[in-house]
């Protein structure tokens, strides 16, 4: 019996941040319609995909000790029950169709836990399983020196769940979220469960404050690290973005589906609503878990012990997200330009990092 299915990647444009949760749930009904026309199982929605990406602004009157004051705007943006009223038509009609879906949205549940969260729901509206956000890019507190924020680390807890797959659509299904897709952690831990597909979604604006260098890179990076993910762990990946310029940020589109092989397979051509389909074969995904990634034969997991270890041996201590002024290192000043020459030396010598123990 053949395992292929027609998968849907539902990006979306920008939301408005005074958009209303009807309007943006009948964007969503309409793009899990066309995916039903198109023969799709699974439609799949990006990260906080029922509102707009409210983590660039500060929005309560806490300080580095946590939210505090009026949270009346933020918690608006949460869903405290999934369905919820407004949501409930999605579920209703994709039972209708018959078809599954995946939807990203900002969890506050009711012992006042926040996340960022994945449910996947079946072909019958039923929930299969969620998934909570595990890698927390950004900061924690209001640093006025960029143009907008990235609260994500102070208005969603990191995930104490980690990374489940679950038995949906006939094969083994996994969650990430955004910046999870930058970790091979997160595939390879997927990929140890069997998972045959990984859905994720993602907002990624194109303006990078603490090193805008990266910038004219968020396209390469995106395919490079979804690509990789699939590849190395012989599964499919559908990548899905809110993309466009929402608020006045832009952010990257460019949704795409990649077979196991690491090939893409549909690609978004527009920065708005957008569906793009393809017929995914599960068994692919053998071809690559059964060879090259035939994991039980090749890996060498007591070679990787430094991967579960929490403490890091040259940790980067305080190397997360610097203000400009505050970095230890040049981050804009000493990269090279695309048209400024660099001889191929070899790399100077690394400077031994002030903890480590004397050889
Ligand atoms: N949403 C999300 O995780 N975005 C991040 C941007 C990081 S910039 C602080 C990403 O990795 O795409």
């Amino acid at each position: 019996m053949t395992r292929s299915f027609n998968v849907g990647a539902a990006q979306l444009g920008p939301i408005g941040r005074n958009e209303t949760r009807e309007s943006v749930v009948n964007r969503l009904l309409t793009l899990l319609r066309r995916g039903a026309a198109y023969g799709c199982e699974l439609v799949v929605f990006p990260e906080l995909a029922l509102t707009t990406f409210f983590p660039r602004w500060f929005l309560d009157e806490g300080d580095e000790s946590g939210i505090a004051g009026d949270t009346t705007e933020l918690d608006s943006f949460y869903e405290t029950s999934m369905p919820s009223p407004t949501t409930q038509p999605l579920f209703d009609e994709a039972k209708r169709l018959g078809i599954g879906f995946c939807l990203g949205y900002a969890e506050l549940t009711p012992d006042g836990h926040r996340y960022n969260t994945y449910v996947l729901v079946d072909h019958s509206g039923d929930i299969v399983g969620h998934y909570r956000k595990v890698h927390i890019p950004g900061h924690e507190t209001h640093e006025p020196w960029r143009k907008f924020q990235h609260l994500e680390r102070r208005y969603f807890e990191e995930s104490p769940n980690g990374f489940d797959v679950f038995e949906a659509f006939g094969g083994t299904i996994g969650m990430a979220i955004c910046n999870d897709r930058r970790w091979p952690e997160t595939y390879r831990v997927m990929g140890l469960q069997g998972a045959e597909m990984i859905l994720i979604g993602y907002n990624t604006p194109l303006d990078y404050a603490p090193d805008p260098s990266q910038n004219p890179l968020q396209s390469f990076h995106n395919q490079l690290v979804m690509q990789a993910g699939a590849y190395q762990n012989g599964t499919w990946v559908v990548g899905v973005a809110k993309g466009g310029v929402e608020e006045g940020v832009e952010s990257l589109a460019q949704s795409m589906i990649i077979a196991p092989s690491g090939q893409i397979v549909a690609q978004a051509t527009s920065i708005d609503d957008e569906l793009i389909t393809a017929r995914c074969d599960l068994d692919m995904c053998d071809r690559y878990k059964k060879t090259l990634f035939d994991f039980d034969r090749y890996r060498r997991p007591d070679m990787y012990q430094l991967i579960s270890s929490t403490a890091a041996p040259r940790s980067l201590e305080g190397a997360s997200e610097r203000t400009p002024s505050s970095s230890p290192i040049s981050l804009h000043m000493d990269a090279p330009t695309a048209d400024e020459h660099v001889d191929p030396v070899d790399p100077p010598a690394q400077q031994p990092h002030p903890e480590a123990s004397p050889s």
